[in-house]
């Protein structure tokens, strides 16, 4: 018995691999900017001047070229934090809602080093903006950008040695609009019925439930590399007994040749295994893998992969070191589980935004180290990034902390045909580049999801879905892929291509308002249907209730807090008679209350949090706390079971 699963776990390990050398298809890297002996950062965060083109047509800024001169010389600019979104920041409603252009610039001082040494490579970097964006430095366009939550970056050494004495002025123009083929997609409408319109009055229409923010959403910073410099580096990890397996790929820029080091060191800086090749495979004896909070004693073990090349281009000799961490771990999903490790993980987690006062979606230390803080006090061990990747900071907490993830790109709301033609399809698969590019090397990330409610239903949604996901796990063969299904798509056309069917349900609420006692029986027709149908594991990937904290009623109504427990707690009961079955996970929506567009059924914004925006608890966090770590304590194979619970008990942190 022994010697077959050593055999089948072999072969698992040669498939893997294998698949390894045909994929990352990407011609270059987007490896997240760190300070190390050859490279330095320098962040451009803080205020920037800011000025929005409200003119009629929207264009006014580019009729009159605002990105030649300083942005105060073209009219009046306010002072605007990045990252931030820009919505929430002033008292000015038509700012809030403002839809078109808006313009950031800033002066920045380049160290002279930078500028002196031609060897060095000077690059811009923007975190994420919403949506598309184009970059000038000191009036010259430097490259543009579609799509929010993703990174860009453009190399300007070369321009701002042309003339060092001038300041670098850089301006960023920030463009919300979002047609339908655009991820996520939107409509403008100019309303023409002059009685009730005026002259040019249009409305953006978005087919997704969060606050259309805008802006700089993440850091913007100066990184500078040598001009010979490791661009990518890819990991595909897995383990065989006690030995630990690190496939790795460097790829390398601007030289002509070169020697490379690869060094994999502990948690303790030891040298663990290394190389010189630039790819290969590290051999980790005794290793510690990479577990899931509340797993392991020692959930999220990175190790450090660090890479030292030296090369020349011909001329000159460059040195860069770069350093990545590399958590080890497996994932394999079956026709009912999923193995992290080659053991049963279960999802008991939630689905988030980014998302809170005042900052809207921007990027905020305090922010995130609370969410997590709130995650573990909760026993959650997993989360979605619900609707679009979320910063690479947080997917480095996660990997730190060993919260598992579902990683999202932004398809949320393709509702309208329009939307699966070619010219969307395409984008798509651009945006899963890039999001499979930015994120492939975090141990946390188990599993990509194309797309959240997409009306899978329309004839057009098989072909669109067959590529996309086929294109994704030609991207990375290494992780199951899904998207996220609405339980009302009974004839679902993309089902028979994910992996993991995700479903997301809303009984005694958008349907048969009121009704909490039909939830059991549509929730066990949910699962079997879907079971039934295509024999694939199931997430319950949303569900939940509105409830406006402090509003309470016994018998229970819609939108107190106690209809909100009664929703939960009989979804739980289902939850715990499948999870023996094939169900492998349940997501609450939503961690917190979120903002979203007004309208008639939004009481300043969704109120399925269980925390309130603030992060203060309503009821229902403690009945998921409750639920959790029980959960963790049945599930998390930590060797618990009543008569060894004092060796290895999971402690509540309290
Ligand atoms: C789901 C959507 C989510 C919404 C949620 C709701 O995926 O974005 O916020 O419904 O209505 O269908 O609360």
């Amino acid at each position: 018995m022994e010697v077959r699963a050593a055999g089948l776990g072999m072969l698992r390990v040669v498939c893997l691999f294998a698949a390894f050398d045909a994929v990352w298809l990407l011609d270059s890297g987007m490896l997240f900017p760190r300070e190390s002996p050859s490279r330095e950062v320098k962040e451009l965060n803080g205020l920037w001047d800011f000025r929005a083109d409200d003119s009629t047509n929207r264009n006014q800024s580019f009729e009159r070229a605002w990105y030649k001169k300083r942005l105060a010389e073209t009219g009046p600019v306010i002072d605007m934090p990045v990252p931030a979104s820009y919505n929430d920041i002033t008292q000015d409603a038509a700012l809030r809602d403002f839809i078109g252009w808006v313009w950031y610039e800033r002066e920045v001082v380049v160290p002279a080093r930078w500028i002196a040494d031609e060897g060095t490579r000077v690059v811009l970097r923007v975190g994420s903006a919403h949506y598309f964006s184009i970059v000038w430095v000191n009036g010259v366009k430097v490259t543009q950008h579609a799509g929010g939550h993703l990174p860009f970056e453009v190399e300007i050494g070369s321009l701002i040695r042309e003339d060092p004495t001038t300041p670098c002025r850089i301006t960023i123009a920030v463009n919300n609009t979002l047609s339908l083929e655009t991820l996520p997609p939107g409509k403008i409408q100019y309303m023409e019925d002059r009685t009730k319109y005026p002259e040019g009055f249009f409305v953006q229409y978005i087919y997704f439930d969060f606050f259309n923010y805008a802006g700089i959403h993440r850091p913007v910073l100066l990184y500078t590399t040598p001009k010979a410099y490791v661009d990518d580096i890819t990991v595909v990890t897995d383990f065989l007994d006690n030995t630990g397996l690190v496939k790795y790929k460097v790829s390398v820029q601007g030289a002509a040749t070169g020697t490379i080091k690869v060094t994999l060191k502990d948690k303790d800086g030891r040298s663990v295994a290394s190389s010189s090749k630039p790819s290969g495979v590290l051999k980790v004896e005794d290793v510690n893998l990479w577990w899931p909070y509340l797993m392991h004693e020692n959930p999220g073990y990175l190790y450090s992969m660090e890479v030292h090349l030296i090369a020349t281009d011909g001329r000159s000799t460059y040195e860069d070191m770069y350093t990545l961490p590399v958590g080890i771990r497996s994932v394999a999903v079956t026709s009912t589980q999923f193995l992290i490790n080659n053991k049963p993980f279960y999802f008991h987690g939630v689905n988030k935004h980014e998302d809170s006062d005042i900052r809207g979606k921007g990027f905020d230390w305090p922010l995130i180290v609370k969410d997590f803080n709130l995650l573990k006090w909760m026993g959650a061990n997993s989360f979605r990034t619900s609707h679009y990747p979320y910063a690479e900071e947080i997917l480095q907490m996660c990997d730190r902390h060993g919260i598992v993830v579902i990683d999202e790109c932004p398809g949320v709301g393709i509702k309208d045909i329009r939307s699966f033609g070619n010219a969307s399809l395409a984008h798509h698969l651009d945006v899963m580049d890039e999001l499979v590019r930015r994120d492939k090397n975090h141990p946390s990330v188990v599993m990509w999801s194309v797309a959240n409610e997409p009306a899978s239903e329309m004839p057009p949604a098989e072909f669109y879905f067959e590529t996309l996901i086929k294109h994704t796990k030609d991207l990375d063969p290494t992780r199951p892929v899904t998207y996220i299904t609405d339980s009302n798509y009974a004839r679902d056309k993309g089902a028979p291509f994910v992996d993991v069917i995700c479903v997301n349900s809303y009984f005694s609420w958008y349907h048969d308002s009121g009704h909490l006692e039909l939830i059991p029986l549509q929730l066990n027709n949910q699962f079997e249907n879907w079971y039934g149908k295509y024999k694939k594991p199931i997430i319950q990937s949303e569900y939940g209730a509105d409830a406006v904290p402090g509003l309470h009623s016994d018998p229970p109504v819609m939108f107190t807090e106690e209809y909100q427990n009664i929703v939960l707690q009989s979804y739980h009961s289902v939850f715990d008679q499948k999870r023996k079955q094939y169900v492998i996970g349940e997501l609450i929506w939503n961690f917190a209350d979120f903002m979203t567009v007004q309208g008639l059924t939004r009481v300043v914004g969704n109120k399925k949090g269980v925390f309130t925006r603030q992060r203060q608890p309503k009821r229902a966090a403690f009945i998921l706390k409750e639920r959790y770590w029980r959960l963790a304590n049945e599930t998390g194979r930590l060797g618990l079971s009543p008569s060894n619970h004092q060796c290895h008990a999971v402690k509540y942190p309290w």
